[in-house]
């Protein structure tokens, strides 16, 4: 393993954020500090290139946010006023909450508060796993993201390995369907851009005018929630055009007939109306789907997040196996790629399975109104749950309990801090190891620490195995740091990954980063089967499956609002960073309608809450649909309320996902020289 650096050297690492690139990085280190953040090649999909943010992370780990030293609330809840204490004092304090919790209410009065999509293998899922199983703890449902979506690609295909970015140049036809990787995901874009240089057809499917979109043969910008309808009517238009692989859905595939029944009311007319794109917009993107080879459908994440984001999935990765695109280098689909290295983890513990299970987009409402137990302890980490989840003011008034005891452990003064009775200060993935996927590109690397943690700062495994270890509930044959887990996970992996790892920092990819689908890889359920039906979601979605929920529609809130991912921060990671103001983005059509111009001050709201920003007034966006970036901070708005204040905690129709881009508002301007707050 790599030792601490001395001064001026670069150190190797990956960029464990949540990001589907996973860029290998050269860091810069003198005198123990980090100077500078650069691309490494070890990652040959990023090769070198990354983000302008993460080139910024140093301002994270020495700016004047960053979480020192423990400390404990002085003031009222919510103000962010805080004293020095040691982390004997701190983690004595939080032992003691939970012990009293426990005994007054049990181990389910006790909710672990975390998604962890920034985390590597090695910080999450590890000592903080086995502490709230042998506490008998809450469960929860990580729902905030990717639950439609990979439950959609499990059921299919049992999560087959994706086709990677370097394929993208043999498609002939690409679908890119809520998804945006300028922002989200950069090194697809050269690889989209190439494609189309070889002749492919770029379709976009995105109610914005996103800068693939702009570039794209055709462009769908479908009402928010629509998705589903597009997919079955190109199902449609495949199965009676007489376009459906009849050979390889009897040979591959289970439940096509069911499939194709649910399609048959969708017509290419029927669908395009739903979701306000020209009709013959859609056929043609139904006809070239139907007749060209190889075609690629890439599936993001934008379509998930509604009422219909379940089912939208299922349609759109049932695609390729209805027309028959597989096979061929460049065809198929590209969805998440996490479950390629096929990695489980050993030691973490399932505990008791009859436990409660709290869906964490509902918090709010959880701590509101849960009594069988109520929620005595929260313990908040790898999240920023007021700045990310659902329904922020509900989530604000439930961390305002006086009777709730918050834990927040964080490495900068987030939105969710302020609100903690013990704070926590966490170390960056420039001060420890982690193990990181690509979920994007096919990569397994190792994170190394550049410098030592800042400040009394320390990693999860540590924290967390303290806490076992107080509390009375470590074991003999604990391993408890994140590099014996390491080890564990290591000694999992088949020798040539575990030495790739260990000696260049990087396992080499299998089937040489670029696996065929149906060649290469197959799917990975239990029969070897794609399954078209599957009646368990049948039963589970409220409309069945593929049953389309529309949108009854308000009259007082007629305009959708979708957030999208910003260039800006990953979810509100680096949120802190100083940069122009946020706007929300409006089409002139709807901002003529009442009265508002280009940089106008704006009030979106909806009975859940109200937002003031600025506006850009732009055909960026579909008319009828607002857009506001999802990861804010309180700073970026000017009433301190953020996107999250006016979305629903409803969930999504299979999974229990949130429904980020299901939010209904009405927006107006603000008259110059009205007071800002109190909103
Ligand atoms: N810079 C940056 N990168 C990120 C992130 C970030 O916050 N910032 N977040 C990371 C994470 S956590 C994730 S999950 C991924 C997400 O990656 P993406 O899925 O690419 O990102 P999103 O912006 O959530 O959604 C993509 C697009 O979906 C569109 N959209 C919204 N509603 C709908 C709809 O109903 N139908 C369709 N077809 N499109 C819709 C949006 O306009 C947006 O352009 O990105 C990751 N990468
Ligand atoms: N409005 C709206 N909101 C959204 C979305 C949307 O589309 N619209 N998208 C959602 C999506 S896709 C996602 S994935 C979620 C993500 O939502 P969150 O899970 O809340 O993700 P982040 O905002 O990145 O916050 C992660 C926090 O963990 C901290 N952290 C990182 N590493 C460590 C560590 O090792 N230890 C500890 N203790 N802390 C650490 C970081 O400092 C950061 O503050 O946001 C969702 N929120
Ligand atoms: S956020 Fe994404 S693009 Fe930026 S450095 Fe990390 S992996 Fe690369
Ligand atoms: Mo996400």
């Amino acid at each position: 393993m790599a030792t601490q650096p001395t001064s001026g050297q670069h150190v190797d690492t990956v960029c464990p954020l949540d990001c589907p690139d996973a860029c290998s990085l050269s860091v810069g280190v003198e005198k123990g500090r980090v100077i500078s953040i650069d691309g490494s090649h070890t990652n040959p999909v990023t090769d070198g290139y990354i983000c302008a943010k993460v080139r910024r992370f140093g301002e994270r780990i020495y700016g004047p946010d960053r979480l020192l030293h423990p400390m404990v609330r002085k003031g009222p809840k919510g103000v962010g006023l805080f004293e020095r204490v040691s982390w004997d004092d701190a983690l004595g304090r939080v032992a003691t909450a939970i012990e009293a919790a426990h005994e007054e209410f049990g181990g389910e009065s006790i909710l672990p508060y975390f998604y962890g999509g920034s985390n590597g293998l090695l910080t999450q899922d590890t000592s903080d796993a086995m502490l709230f199983a042998r506490l008998g703890a809450s469960r929860l449902a990580r729902t905030l993201c990717a639950v439609p979506t990979g439950l959609a690609n499990m059921t299919l295909y049992g999560k087959m390995p994706s086709v990677c970015y370097a394929d993208y140049p043999e498609a002939r036809l690409i679908l890119l369907w809520g998804c945006n990787p300028n922002a989200t995901g950069l090194h697809l874009v050269p690889a989209i851009r190439q494609a189309q240089r070889n002749g492919a057809v770029l379709v976009v499917i995105d109610p914005r005018a996103t800068p693939l979109a702009r570039l794209a043969d055709i462009h769908l910008a479908v009402r928010p929630g629509t998705d589903l309808p597009v997919a079955l009517a190109i199902h449609r238009h495949l199965f009676e055009g007489g376009h459906a692989d009849e050979a390889f859905l009897s040979a591959h595939t289970v439940g096509a007939a069911r499939l194709r029944a649910r399609a048959a009311e969708w017509t290419l007319s029927r669908a395009a109306e739903e979701a306000g794109v020209p009709e013959h917009d859609l056929r043609r993107v139904a006809d070239l789907y139907a007749t060209t080879s190889p075609a690629l459908v890439r599936c993001g994440w934008g379509q998930e997040r509604n009422r219909n984001g379940g089912n939208a999935s299922m349609a759109i990765l049932a695609l390729p196996a209805v027309g028959g695109k597989f096979g061929v280098r460049g065809g198929g689909y590209a969805m998440s790629n996490s479950a390629s290295w096929g990695i489980t983890k050993t030691w973490n513990e399932p505990g008791d399975p009859s436990r409660r299970i709290v869906n964490m987009t509902q918090l709010g409402r959880t701590l509101l109104e849960a009594t069988d137990p109520p929620v005595k302890v929260l313990f908040s980490y790898n999240c920023n749950p007021v700045a990310t989840v659902p329904d922020q003011r509900r989530v604000q008034q439930g961390l305002l309990r006086e009777d709730l005891f918050t834990v927040v452990f964080e490495q900068v003064m987030t939105d969710t801090a302020r609100y903690a009775d013990v704070l926590l200060p966490a170390t960056t993935f420039l001060e420890g190891y982690d193990l990181v996927r690509g979920y994007g590109s096919l990569s397994l690397q190792l994170g190394r620490p550049a410098i030592e943690p800042v400040g009394e700062a320390r990693c999860n495994a540590d924290v967390f195995g303290e806490l076992l270890q107080r509390l009375d509930l470590a074991k003999d044959d604990d391993a408890l740091g994140e590099l014996d887990e390491m080890l564990n996970i290591l000694g999992q992996l088949p020798e040539d990954m575990a030495a790739g790892l260990r000696d260049r920092g990087a396992a080499t990819p299998p089937w040489g980063g670029r696996p065929v689908q149906f060649v290469d890889v197959h799917p990975l359920t239990a029969d070897g089967k794609v399954h078209l039906f599957d009646d368990s979601l049948d039963a589970e979605a409220p409309a069945g499956l593929y049953g389309y929920q529309a949108d009854p529609g308000t009259s007082a809130y007629p305009l959708a609002l979708i957030s999208p991912a910003s260039e800006r921060t990953i979810s509100s990671t680096l949120g802190e960073l100083s940069r122009p103001a946020s706007k929300a983005l409006m089409h002139p059509d709807d901002a003529a309608a009442r009265g508002i111009e280009d940089g106008d001050e704006i009030r979106l709201h909806n009975p859940l809450g109200d937002v003031r920003c600025h506006v850009t007034v732009a055909a960026g966006v579909r008319p009828g649909t607002v857009s506001l970036a999802k990861g804010l901070w309180s700073r970026h708005t000017l009433n301190g309320a953020t996107t999250n204040a006016l979305i629903p905690d409803t969930l999504t129709d299979l999974g229990g996902g949130a429904c980020y881009n299901d939010a209904r508002v009405q927006v107006e301007k603000v008259p110059t020289g009205v007071l800002r707050s109190g909103s």
